[in-house]
């Protein structure tokens, strides 16, 4: 059967990464110790989608190059990683690929189209797409692991989120076939065929556990798990059809030792739903304010938000009051790591998310 402990053992185990910053000082950095509820002598700050789009370095090392193709390559994904961190002095890294690449690696035909999102070419809406979905092992994404050993090399004391999507999230892309604004074809199958939903999802945790060990291993010091589409269900479907995998997945590696953070979007109904799936810092889009998002989550875990990611259009007055606001709200919980609500979006002048990451170490 498909268990997260036979995959936690057919992942390869690797030495620790060989690098030149002590292992306390990565410890201690602002962003790790926010995450772990501890006082911080400036709040941290990070950017979801801070690598690529808005980005004109990325854009011309991506030209010629397919989205998936440039996932594959880790010098490709150790530079357009490395690229916002040259820019923005954030207090950590994310690593550049995509919660759909474990899917490819597993042999699902997708494309990563521009301007779309990811497009599957046989959706899983049956017994028969469910059996075409084979575990992930580490060597699969072999690639990922050498990016990101290279690139705990290169950061030094910043350190390196990793990431993978969540079963719901990635049960959307494959029952839709792409992108979806309603869900319905994944909630058809949900509400329809209960029993196959919940293998899917089985299956898909596993994946994500799977993919989570191999960064853990390599040396990412967080991961977050995007359930970025969550927030499309009620409490007592997403507490019926979708917790119990996201806590499987959030437990499953617990023992990796790195702070788990836990996002979704349009998710301010589902948060204390969320909190339970047990991840010690959860995301919050622009829509909840921190303090209450806080209180909605309750004690002992920290928050990481909420910008409205259009508040870079913004006078920069106006933009940088609700930068405060957001740190001041933020403060209230039991750790803050200051983020967009969701990803940057690709008009964005990285001048100001430069301006920001000023503003919020400023606050
Ligand atoms: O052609 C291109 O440049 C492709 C655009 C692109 C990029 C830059 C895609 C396609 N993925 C990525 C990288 C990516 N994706 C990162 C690393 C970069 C960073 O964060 O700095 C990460 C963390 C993701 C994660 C991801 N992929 C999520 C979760 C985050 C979120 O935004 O909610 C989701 C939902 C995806 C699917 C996906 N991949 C790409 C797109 C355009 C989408 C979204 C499509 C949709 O709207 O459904």
């Amino acid at each position: 059967m498909y268990s997260a402990a036979a995959y936690s053992a057919a992942v390869p185990r690797r030495p620790a990464p060989d690098v030149s910053t002590p292992v306390s000082e990565l410890h201690d950095t602002p962003f790790l110790r926010a995450c772990r509820g501890e006082p911080t002598e400036r709040t941290p700050v990070w950017f979801m989608r801070q690598a690529g789009r808005a980005l004109p370095e990325y854009r011309k090392l991506r030209a010629g190059t397919a989205m998936l193709d440039s996932c594959r390559d880790p010098a490709m994904v150790t530079e357009i990683t490395l690229q916002p961190v040259r820019r923005f002095h954030p207090d950590a890294a994310i690593l550049f690929s995509d919660i759909v690449l474990p899917l490819v690696a597993i042999g699902v035909d997708l494309d990563i189209v521009a301007g779309v999102g990811p497009v599957i070419a046989d959706p899983v809406r049956d017994h028969g797409g469910l059996a075409r979905l084979r575990p992930l092992f580490g060597d699969d994404v072999a690639y990922v692991a050498e990016a990101v050993r290279t690139l705990v090399a290169e950061l030094g004391s910043i350190p390196l989120i990793g990431f993978a999507g969540a079963p719901f999230t990635l049960a959307s892309y494959l029952v839709e076939g792409g992108p979806s604004r309603t869900h319905a074809r994944t909630k058809a199958l949900m509400y329809g065929q209960p029993v196959l939903w919940h293998e899917l999802l089985e299956r898909l945790a596993d994946i994500a556990v799977g993919f989570l060990r191999v960064q853990i291993e390599a040396g990412v010091s967080a991961v977050q798990l995007f359930d970025s589409w969550a927030g499309a269900l009620d409490e007592a479907d997403y507490r019926r059809y979708v917790l119990p995998h996201s806590q499987r997945v959030l437990d499953a590696v617990r023992d990796g030792g790195v702070p788990r953070i836990h996002f979704g979007v349009n998710t301010g109904e589902l948060l204390g739903a969320m909190a339970e799936a047990g991840a010690d810092v959860v995301g919050v889009d622009w829509r909840v304010p921190l303090d209450e998002a806080a209180r909605r989550i309750g004690p002992a875990r920290a928050v990481q938000g909420n910008l409205d990611p259009t508040a870079v259009f913004a006078p920069e007055h106006v933009l940088a009051e609700k930068v405060r606001d957001v740190c001041a709200r933020g403060a209230k919980a039991d750790g803050h790591v200051f983020n967009l609500g969701h990803g940057v979006l690709p008009e964005t002048d990285p001048g100001v998310l430069a301006h920001i990451v000023d503003l919020v170490h400023e606050a």
